[in-house]
């Protein structure tokens, strides 16, 4: 078996949803830090999760009153893949090449997150674009055709021989909604639709974000996939 196959496996079976494969090489150096390549990996929200926040919308103030934030999905979703990723880059510098997990703490314990300004050099959503997975809403996250926003992510950079392609930009479908702009109780996303080259700041203000998650649920897009009749994900 391939290591690229090895690798679909290992995660597939600890329980990954989905894994992509990401040209990075035309990215500046100061994002792909000279690897050509990106693993993608995804675990989807579940339907249950999102309806319980789509009838609590206060699901977060509630989570952090009653201190049991922890037993939150999304969570536990974003731990998990980072666990993923970590383990991962191990698996992969087993094999004899190099790898830098973007798990949140790898990247803060190796100096590359900004406190101050909220930010990574290279964020898990543009490997997702350069993957083909979707677009970026005017909530600034990613919004897939199948599962909406519904989901958490964590990615690897390499230099393993692996099989990547670099999509074109899916163009945003957001058109007029403003469904996010309105469940947003602090007014922080400012209503644009994202195009390459958009500064963050441009659509939305970060300082006032609460992480409601309130944008990330009731996206159309995700509410489409909380509502459609169970299927088997390929
Ligand atoms: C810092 C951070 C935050 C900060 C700042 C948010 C932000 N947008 O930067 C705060 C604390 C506010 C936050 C809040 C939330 N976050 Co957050 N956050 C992150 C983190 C750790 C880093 C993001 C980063 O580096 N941003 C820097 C800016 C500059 O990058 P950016 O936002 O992607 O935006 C620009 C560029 O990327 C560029 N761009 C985008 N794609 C492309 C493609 C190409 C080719 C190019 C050239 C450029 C380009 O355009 C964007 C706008 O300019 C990521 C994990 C990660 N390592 O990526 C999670 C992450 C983005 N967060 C996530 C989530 C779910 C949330 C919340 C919903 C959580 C909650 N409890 O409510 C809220 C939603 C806020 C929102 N609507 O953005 C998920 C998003 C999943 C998805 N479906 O997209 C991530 C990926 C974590 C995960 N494990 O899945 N977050």
């Amino acid at each position: 078996m391939n290591l690229q196959k090895e690798i679909e496996a290992e995660l597939k079976s600890r329980g990954a949803d989905f894994v992509y494969f990401a040209d990075i090489s035309a990215l500046p150096v100061q994002q792909n830090k000279n690897f050509p390549a990106a693993i993608l990996i995804a675990k989807i929200l579940s339907k249950e999760y999102l309806a319980e926040i789509t009838s609590h919308p206060n699901y977060v103030q509630e989570k952090i009153k009653t201190k049991i934030v922890q037993t939150d999905e999304f969570e536990h979703s974003e731990k998990f893949t980072d666990a993923l990723a970590d383990f991962t880059a191990g698996f992969i510098a087993k094999k004899g090449f190099a790898a830098y997990s973007q798990s949140e703490n790898n990247i803060a314990n190796s100096g590359f997150y900004d406190f101050e300004n909220k930010r990574t050099p290279l964020p898990h959503k543009t490997i997702a674009l350069l993957a083909g997975l979707g677009w970026i809403g005017k909530h600034n996250l990613l919004v897939t055709r199948e599962f909406g926003s519904a989901l958490s992510m964590c990615t690897v950079l390499t230099d393993a021989p692996l099989k990547t392609a670099a999509y074109r930009l899916t163009k945003s479908k957001c058109g007029n909604c403003r469904v996010c702009i309105d469940v947003c109780t602090c007014a922080a996303i400012l209503g644009k639709n994202w195009e390459p080259g958009l500064q963050r700041e441009e659509i939305i203000n970060v300082t006032r974000c609460t992480t409601c998650l309130r944008c990330l649920v009731f996206c159309p897009w995700t509410q489409k996939y909380m509502v459609r009749k169970s299927e088997n994900i390929t």
